[in-house]
């Protein structure tokens, strides 16, 4: 029977043996939801504690409930394991390893390389392959079919190859992976028709486009898109500083457009584990054509400098109080990438944290969520514990992080010069608080006062 009928067949009836390799933030939930429409899931990873843990019904993943690894573990739907072997008995498998960057801000594919790796050692069963790591226009056919194609194997005949960009957003109580639409392109037409038959088993809308480079440049175009975006309201929070204006006032005005305009917000800096990496994947390829984009490298040039910008302005703000930053205690208020998670990633908190070390200053840090990071130099550090009563002793605090179990008016009460650059105090007069993007008012310069 031909290769492509049988796999179908085996799709539609659910009895196809699936592998997810990667059990992340993408790879974890996306097992769960195949596991949950009845296919038989191989969970591959090769950290064992992650392995062991899902063994024994327990998530590591916030967005992941214990109890929905429980079902599938019970169902006999998910078998997590650390054994490539498996791969053999696969008709399809996803690909969710990590994209990051080299030291020198160059991507690095090595886990995909790795995978593939794997996977030339077990095509018999001619499967699906699904590439759904974030990465450059033209990595599937280079590091995926070409790879294959040496081997005499011939996509579209003797396997199935597309690329789904994934679009987890961690913490997003609204969109998961069911239900956010899932862009997918194939090597060759019967190979998109594979992935569009087996993606819509369990993710509501599927959205079919005409080649993997089509689908991988829709993932760095969304999240390209995001950093240009927040590099420019960046910019225009330091000019708005420059001239006296108020730029969330302003955001908020502009807001008010029903057309035409999105608002982004100016921070300290971008986090996480897209935004600050995906543009410069397709920044790189891009000058393998010998085009440069400006707009790429400007965006990451502003964001990574937002960082610095932070620590100059604490250090104006604590001059006004006839303070330097050496010796004086700075509290860092939060520290995840953002609100209400615990995710450290790309942190930009973490290099306000080493600059002010740097710089001299006594510095700690609270977050409910994210309770301790490795620093530069190899230490722990750990978060401080809630206890407003003694953060009265702190010359400033710096609010990086807008998590909701913050209260913002108990925190101004303190009487502590803030530096809030999330607006986070938005409606809290205090001459004591400053913000990113808004001018230290001449009062707060000569007068400087921490009545509230
Ligand atoms: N940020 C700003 N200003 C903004 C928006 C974000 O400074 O206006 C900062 C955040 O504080 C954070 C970083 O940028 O440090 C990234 O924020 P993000 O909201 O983009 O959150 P991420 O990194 O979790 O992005 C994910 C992405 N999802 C995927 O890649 C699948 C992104 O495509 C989503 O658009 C984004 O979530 C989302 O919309 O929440």
């Amino acid at each position: 029977m031909d290769r492509s009928l049988a796999l179908q067949q085996k799709i539609e009836t659910r009895t196809a043996r699936v592998g997810v390799i990667g059990l992340g933030y993408v790879g974890l939930p996306l097992a769960i939801e195949m596991a949950n429409c009845g296919f038989t899931v191989f969970g591959i990873d090769l950290d064992l504690h992650k392995v062991e843990s899902l063994r024994k019904g327990v998530s590591y993943i916030r967005d992941v409930p214990d109890s929905l690894v429980e079902q599938s573990l019970a169902g006999g739907n998910l078998i997590p394991t650390t054994d490539y072997r498996v791969l053999k008995e696969l008709d399809a498998i996803s690909i969710c390893v990590p994209t990051p960057l080299s030291a020198n801000q160059d991507p690095d594919t090595s886990y995909i390389s790795q995978v593939v790796d794997q996977i030339k050692n077990y095509m018999e069963n001619g499967p699906l392959i699904t590439l759904e790591s974030t990465t450059y226009p033209g990595t599937t056919e280079e590091l995926i079919q070409w790879e294959l194609e040496k081997l005499g194997y011939r996509a579209g005949h003797d396997f199935f190859l597309c690329f789904s960009p994934e679009r987890v957003d961690p913490g997003n109580r609204k969109f998961h992976t069911k239900n956010t639409p899932k862009v997918i392109g194939g090597t060759t037409d019967k190979c998109l028709e594979l992935g569009v038959l087996l993606y819509s088993q369990f993710i509501d809308s599927i959205v079919p486009v005409s080649s993997t480079k089509v689908a991988e440049m829709s993932k760095l175009l969304e999240n390209t898109f995001r950093s240009v975006n927040i590099a420019f309201i960046n910019e225009m929070a330091l000019m708005c500083e420059k001239m006296g204006i108020d730029v969330w006032e302003v955001i908020k005005a502009s807001a008010t457009k029903p057309f035409g305009f999105m608002p982004f917000y100016p921070g300290p800096g971008i986090g996480g584990h897209c935004i600050p990496l995906d543009p410069m994947y397709l920044s790189w390829k891009a000058k393998g054509f010998r085009f440069y984009s400006k707009f790429i490298d400007l965006a990451q040039s502003i964001n990574n400098n937002m960082p610095d910008y932070v620590v100059h302005k604490a250090s104006t703000i604590l001059n006004t109080y006839s303070r330097s930053i050496r010796n004086s205690r700075v509290l860092l208020l939060g520290m995840a990438y953002k609100p209400d998670i615990d995710d450290l990633r790309e942190s930009p908190g973490l290099q306000v944290y080493e600059m002010f070390k740097e710089a001299g200053a006594l510095v700690d840090y609270y977050d409910p969520h994210a309770r301790s990071f490795v620093d530069k130099r190899g230490n722990v550090v750990r978060s401080i514990d809630m206890d407003p009563g003694k953060w009265r002793e702190y010359d400033c605090m710096v609010l990086l992080t807008n998590h909701s179990a913050f209260d913002y008016r108990e925190l101004a009460s303190l009487g502590v010069a803030i530096l809030d650059t999330r607006n986070a105090f938005d409606g809290i007069k205090a001459p004591h608080v400053y913000k990113l993007g808004a001018a230290v008012t001449p009062k707060q310069a000569k007068e400087p006062s921490m009545a509230i």
